[in-house]
């Protein structure tokens, strides 16, 4: 036997043990002999290096840590789910989305349910049937490469069990974190006197973002796979259900979560949902909910997506968890909108795998609904990622002769008048230069889905106003490292290396500029839709109400903040010092919006079946040029595109006479331009 008849040999048996080991819980080979197949393999390596392969099980360790990760573009992106809370919530979004389908309740064969695992989810890329990428979720669009990291999971195949793979195998799943592991990783910080984790889940995404591979092997992460893409998938017989791509995924040596079903009606659904309820708690990971997906890829790929989650699955989430804990304190905090929020300071409780400490109480109101006062008990929910609540106070536990608790009249921290505008049940800081705005702004500002300014988190935010070295967000961009330095508490390199990040924010694109600024109601998805459809600047700031509020997704209230944002004298000069410092206010990466077509502006319906586009790919090429898609005919209603076997809606167009297109005429009129 040739010394590379045996290299393969030996990876093969190795490869099948784990798998059967990781994956399937059935071991086949006794752990003994596993070792010592493993060491020999190592052996030879060690004398043939040039046999090496990258997909050889000694190869899951990187004997290097990386530099830094690099910013990868998902080939697709990873969406993220609409919660449902309720069967009721559950039944609306089954009727959105047959509505979505115009009514035509199909025939289709049911849902999957999986357990929601509390992790991170990652996206694996595999050519050849090669693992050649691993990054982070990020921001959907955009994650980190963390190939080095995922490499180390046992439970991810470094190359798929498929003897004639296809060319590119996307897959998508869950890293996650056994709970005895995080225990005994968190028993090791506080050992070390290092910060605790404060729940598995961001133990596992620290883990991931760890630059150092051979701790990563350290903290064992697990992973579960749900999702596969197949981009070029002639020639190979793929699953056509979510059921089997689920078993497809086990087969090309993934672990999936064994703990599905498939549930041919949403009742079906809830007695799947309620029979983990308890059951769950005795995993040896966090769940916290199911996803329900439409097993059926073609109903799957009819329905698409929505601008932030695909139309066919959605996540039913478990009761938020409750705690009963101590009031030691009430405080206000003052955000970078200048609402104040009052604050519980409690007696530290643990609370869904989290440990808490402030909860809020809302508004002014809600502190008088619950007349909360100091020392109560009282008892405090968190759901997801919710920040944790106060939900009620119990009056039974009440120490003698406490007080009502006033909310404050001036601001805690510049001492202005605090108003209530008519109406709202926010009480805000009206002051421009109240130093909390200034503070609240930088930091978001500096936040990692705006500009992710490494190093420029609150503490230092408050150094720098402190210190009265920054008076605006545009001042950050003058720093020195001189000025920094001598800041308490920081040394050169850390001052270097804040200023190199600040610097290298000019270049984050300008989405996430936009967003970054803090416009109300324009938050990460709203920075994009505005930056695609007004993809610069000029085009942004000069944009009427009208022409905001006619792109889809734009609503009333976002157009109005922009425009009010746009007309503050302060704010023309924060983006004239912005621009001065270099940041970029122009889109580069994606194509613009045609907002010169015909289209821009228009709002449609889709009916009955067109002879070559799916309602779905309409709808898109609609919304990429500027208009809008609605479901029912309406006086608001421009153009009906109709298909065959286009019904009531049809009538509906004529009676109000809405102009009736086929897919001709809609190319055409996708074709001209208005300009
Ligand atoms: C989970 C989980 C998350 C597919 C398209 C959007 C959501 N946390 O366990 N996501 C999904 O599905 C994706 N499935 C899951 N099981």
């Amino acid at each position: 036997m040739t010394i590379e008849h045996r290299l393969n040999q030996l990876r093969s048996q190795l490869q099948k043990a784990a798998y059967a080991y990781y994956v399937l819980d059935n071991p086949i080979m006794e752990d003994s002999v596993y070792d010592k197949l493993y060491r020999e393999l190592e052996g030879l390596e060690k004398e043939y290096p040039l046999l090496i392969t990258p997909d050889s099980p000694t190869q899951r360790v990187g004997d290097r840590p990386a530099a830094q990760f690099v910013s990868v573009k998902h080939n697709i992106p990873l969406y993220s789910l609409e919660n449902a809370f309720d069967f009721e919530e559950l039944q609306q979004w089954e009727q959105k989305w047959q509505r979505a389908l115009e009514g035509e309740t199909p025939e289709h064969s049911g849902y999957v349910c999986e357990l929601k695992i509390d992790g991170s989810a990652i996206a694996l890329t595999y050519e050849d049937g090669l693992l050649v990428r691993g990054a982070t979720r990020g921001d959907g669009v955009t994650g980190e490469e963390i190939t080095q990291n995922i490499r180390t999971i046992r439970t991810i195949p470094l190359r798929l069990n498929l003897d004639n793979p296809p060319p590119r195998v996307e897959v998508r799943g869950e890293a996650f974190l056994p709970l005895d592991t995080f225990e005994e990783i968190n028993q090791e910080r506080e050992k070390a006197g290092e910060n605790l984790f404060a729940n598995p889940r961001n133990a596992a995404a620290g883990t991931l973002r760890q630059l150092d591979s051979r701790i990563v092997a350290e903290r064992k992460l697990d992973f579960f796979a749900y999702t596969l893409h197949i981009p070029d998938a002639e020639g190979f017989e793929l699953p056509t259900t979510q059921w089997e791509a689920l078993e497809f995924l086990q087969n090309m040596g993934f672990r999936v979560n064994p703990n599905r079903d498939l549930c041919v009606d949403l009742q079906a659904v809830q007695d799947y949902f309620d029979s983990w309820d308890e059951e769950r708690k005795k995993l040896p990971y966090l769940t916290d909910g199911a996803v329900v997906k439409l097993n059926d890829f073609s109903l799957q790929q009819e329905l698409g997506f929505t601008q932030k989650f695909p139309r066919w699955a959605i996540a039913l989430k478990y009761a938020a968890e409750e705690a009963p804990t101590v009031v030691k304190d009430i405080i206000v905090n003052v955000g970078r909108t200048g609402a104040v929020t009052p604050m519980a300071v409690m007696e530290p409780v643990q609370l869904a795998g989290t440990t808490v400490q402030r909860a809020t109480l809302h508004n002014e109101d809600r502190v008088k609904e619950l007349d909360i006062r100091l020392g109560d008990t009282v008892v405090i929910r968190k759901a997801g990622e919710i920040i944790p609540e106060v939900l009620r106070v119990l009056p039974e536990l009440r120490p003698a002769a406490t007080e009502p608790y006033e909310m404050p009249t001036t601001c805690p921290e510049c001492g202005s008048t605090l108003i209530r505008p008519q109406g709202e049940a926010v009480l805000r800081c009206v002051n421009s230069s109240c130093p909390a705005i200034l503070r609240g702004s930088l930091v978001h500002w500096a936040s990692r889905n705006a500009l992710d300014i490494q190093g420029l988190g609150e503490k230092n935010v408050i150094l720098l106003l402190e210190h009265n070295l920054v008076n605006s967000i545009a001042d950050i961009y003058n720093l020195t490292v001189e000025e920094i330095m001598a800041l308490p508490r920081m040394g050169q390199r850390s001052a270097e290396k804040l200023v190199a990040a600040i610097a290298a924010s000019k270049s984050q694109d300008y989405a996430r500029v936009i967003y970054g600024l803090g416009i109300r109601f324009v938050g990460k998805v709203n920075a994009e839709i505005l930056t695609q459809n007004f993809p610069t600047l000029d085009k942004l700031q000069t944009a009427t109400f009208a022409k905001l509020q006619g792109v889809y997704g734009i609503g009333e209230e976002i157009a109005q903040s922009v425009v009010d944002w746009f007309r503050v004298e302060a704010n023309q000069q924060l983006i004239a010092a912005l621009q001065n410092a270099g940041l970029t206010f122009e889109a580069t990466q994606t194509a613009p919006v045609q907002t010169n077509s015909s289209i821009a502006g228009k709002t449609f319906v889709i009916t009955g079946t067109l002879p070559t586009l799916k309602r779905s790919e309409a709808a898109d090429k609609i919304k990429a040029a500027g208009g809008k898609v609605t479901s029912s005919v309406s006086k608001k209603t421009d153009y009906l595109l109709a298909g065959e076997n286009a019904g009531s809606k049809l009538e509906k167009a004529r009676t109000l006479g809405v102009t009736e297109l086929d897919e001709a005429q809609f190319f055409e009129l996708l074709s001209s331009t208005t300009a």
